[in-house]
């Protein structure tokens, strides 16, 4: 049975796993996520993308998934063997979680980009203030990338993979939604992140 990864091009997390599983190398199907139907609720308790399937083994949750897909195939190191690499990019990736994505993904993007074109209402000031905060968790990537070429050493790992998408999709915004201006370093990393053909290869059309 082919891996199966449920989610969406468009869908940052998906993304992320998707990021992860090229740059391993491993094929997969993307396989659309009906999030509202029934049986869904089977593959994620929460209805969220991504999910992965693999021999019948199931996993939900961006980093779950990223983790699992680096330690069961083979194909280049995407997590740092040294421990104290290892727990700079664990850092990353939980502040990723929990001080990015809320702000710049559910504050900002779903928003714009899910929500308004269904015409669904959308508070402006709110997405504004979640802009601000997104720039404002980013800001502290953009000052530890003065130190570092990739987040956690001299090589990507799995918390670039996560975060990359996430800049990316920033790109599409205007004016006070911007959350990625000014940020100098930030910039500069994904310059880098851009020249990866698994980018390339995940680009949402
Ligand atoms: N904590 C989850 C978040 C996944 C997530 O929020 N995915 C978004 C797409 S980028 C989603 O499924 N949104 C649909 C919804 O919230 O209804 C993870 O790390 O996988």
């Amino acid at each position: 049975m082919p891996l199966l990864l449920h989610g969406s091009a468009a869908s940052t997390f998906t993304r992320s796993a998707r990021l992860a599983l090229a740059e391993k190398g491993v094929p997969y199907e993307l396989v659309p996520a009906n999030l509202r139907a029934a049986e869904y609720a089977e593959l994620h308790p929460w209805r969220k993308m991504p999910v992965l399937e693999h021999d019948g083994f199931r996993v939900y949750e961006a980093a779950a998934v990223m983790r699992y897909v680096d330690e069961a195939f083979a194909g280049p190191a995407l997590q740092p063997a040294d421990p104290r690499e290892r727990a700079r990019m664990t850092q990353w990736m939980s502040a990723i979680n929990d001080y990015v994505a809320p702000a710049a993904v559910r504050g900002v993007l779903i928003p714009r980009f899910v929500l308004a074109p269904r015409g669904l209402p959308v508070d402006d000031a709110k997405v504004h203030a979640s802009a601000e905060k997104a720039k404002a968790a980013l800001a502290v990537f953009d000052a530890a990338l003065t130190h570092t070429v990739w987040l956690a050493g001299d090589r990507p790992t799995l918390a670039d993979w996560l975060l990359a998408p996430i800049v990316a999709s920033g790109a599409g915004l205007t004016g006070a939604d911007r959350y990625t201006d000014d940020l100098p370093h930030l910039a500069a990393w994904f310059d880098r992140v851009n020249q990866r053909p698994s980018f390339a290869a995940t680009r949402p059309n």
